[in-house]
């Protein structure tokens, strides 16, 4: 299995940590944003992203039929079989702050490239659907395992019961320490305050090491 440690000088990291950042220059990150099967990561990212997101969707077949359970998503067409990739400026953020945003495959199968995608990372949003929450324990053990900072942000679905933030840290057993904020993964300002938490979250949580965030009392504040 892959490693998960970052390396610095890889170039697929693509992090500028603000010890390498010019004044007024924003400082850029690389976020993850992740989740089971179908929980609004592709559409997350579009939403956000001030470029013509890059995407990999392919259209579900019958052949995956048995592997990809459709129960709760049942209108969903495609799946994501690489990666989502968009790009977010906050110039008003407290620290200037340009974010590049890699949104994973959804399948508990593709997490070898799970491992690819998160090295160098400084964070990840475990976006969740509550109408299938168990898809949400192996993106949750993931990031616990290889130490990387995340949040948790609720999907609100039209029709699924609302549960309280508490509600859904007490069923997938989250430390108090892991934010867990509600969203609409199509709604830009959403997601953009969730991806804001998650800096504010990754400054105070990040591991030790040259390729991750100083906490700074601005940061900490966004
Ligand atoms: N009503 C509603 N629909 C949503 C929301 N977020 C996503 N959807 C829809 O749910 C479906 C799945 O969304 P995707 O963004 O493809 O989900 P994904 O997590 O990228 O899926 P995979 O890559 O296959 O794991 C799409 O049809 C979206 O339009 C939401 O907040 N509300
Ligand atoms: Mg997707």
């Amino acid at each position: 299995m892959p490693s998960p440690t970052p390396k610095p000088d890889d170039p697929a990291v693509g992090v500028r940590t603000p010890s390498h950042s010019h004044a007024g220059a924003p400082t850029v990150l690389k976020i993850v944003i992740a989740g089971g099967f179908g929980a609004g990561k592709t559409t997350a990212v579009g939403a956000v992203s001030e470029i013509t997101p890059l995407s990999t969707e392919e259209y579900l077949t019958e052949a995956s039929a048995n592997v990809d359970s459709l129960e709760g998503v049942e209108a969903k067409q495609t799946t994501t079989v690489a990666f989502d990739f968009g790009r977010l400026s906050l110039p008003d953020a407290p620290v200037p702050l340009e974010l590049f945003l890699f949104g994973t495959p959804g399948q508990d199968r593709f997490v070898d490239l799970w491992y690819d995608l998160s090295r160098g990372a400084v964070g990840a949003v475990v976006l969740v659907d509550t109408r299938r929450l168990e898809s949400s324990f192996t993106p949750v053990s993931f990031f616990e395992d290889i130490g990387l900072p995340f949040v948790v942000a609720v999907n609100h679905f039209d029709g699924a019961h609302r549960y309280h933030p508490e509600q859904v840290r007490a069923a997938l057993e989250l430390p108090t320490s892991v934010p867990v904020v509600t969203c609409d993964a199509r709604n830009p300002s959403h997601i953009a305050g969730v991806l804001l938490t998650l800096v504010g979250h990754a400054v105070k949580y990040a591991p030790a090491g040259p390729n991750h965030l100083t906490p700074t009392t601005t940061l900490q504040d966004a």
